[in-house]
């Protein structure tokens, strides 16, 4: 069972801008996504964080999702902090083994500059990609125990 909860954090901040007396409700929202502490909202257990760059001067780091490979306990979530070039898309073990990119039905999508929280519950591996990098290596997996 996955859960998405997609954080338009360019439209908050738009908001922020254009109306001061919605900067309270916009602020809570922005703690759910940065509940990295404690027993965060939305029953997140631990929040892990992955990560990627738009800084093409190293290109090894910038065809990573940081980290690559990342184990959790069921019940944790983690929160994709995507930078404007790069998506995180689940795939199924074929598509990451063979590098087709292909997204999985019903897997996570977050796209491209978008920050996005999930809850994963059940133990299991998922894999994901960046898609217009694949061929790069671009790819990461989710150890859910
Ligand atoms: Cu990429």
């Amino acid at each position: 069972m996955i859960r998405c909860m997609t954080v338009p954090v360019l439209l908050l901040a738009s908001m922020l801008t254009a109306c001061g007396n919605k900067a309270e409700e916009a602020d809570s929202s922005a703690t759910t996504a940065d509940g990295t502490t404690g027993a965060a909202a939305d029953g997140c257990g631990t929040v892990h964080d992955v990560t990627t760059t738009d800084e093409t001067a190293d290109m090894a780091a910038y065809m990573d999702f940081s980290p690559e490979d990342l184990t959790i306990a069921a019940g944790d979530c983690v929160r994709f902090i995507m930078s404007q070039t790069h998506n995180a898309v689940e795939v199924s073990e074929e598509s990451y083994t063979s590098r087709d990119g292909t997204a999985l039905d019903g897997g996570f999508n977050v796209t491209y500059g978008e920050t996005a929280v999930v809850e994963f519950d059940t133990a299991g591996v998922h894999y994901y990609v960046c898609q217009p990098h694949v061929l790069g290596d671009m790819v990461g997996t989710i150890t859910v125990q």
